[in-house]
């Protein structure tokens, strides 16, 4: 009695990956990624010892007008997300 072979086909359609030109809005210092260094401006801006206009309106990532702890929020969320997006991104590869 041969063994039957039992074949398991596991393809999960891989979606399109769109290139990011434009600048994340989190990356307030606009240097093409978001790391601590957006975080801390970020705060500076909140706590009020950043009075820089250009980083102030980029300070305000969620555009409502004012920079809270949202914004600090938004700009962790983009810093840790980035940090996890390749990792996370490589989970379709077949073993
Ligand atoms: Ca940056
Ligand atoms: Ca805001």
């Amino acid at each position: 009695m041969p063994p039957t072979a039992t074949a398991t086909s596991t393809n999960t359609p891989t979606a399109t990956a769109t290139p990011t030109s434009e600048p994340e809005p989190e990356d307030i210092n606009q240097d093409g990624s978001v790391d601590v260094l957006d975080v801390q401006l970020c705060v500076n801006v909140f706590l009020g010892s950043d009075s820089d206009p250009a980083i102030v309106s980029r300070a305000d990532v969620n555009g409502n007008g004012v920079v809270n702890v949202l914004d600090v929020q938004l700009t962790v969320n983009a810093f840790l997300h980035g940090q996890l997006g390749p990792t996370a991104r490589q989970r379709t590869d077949p073993m």
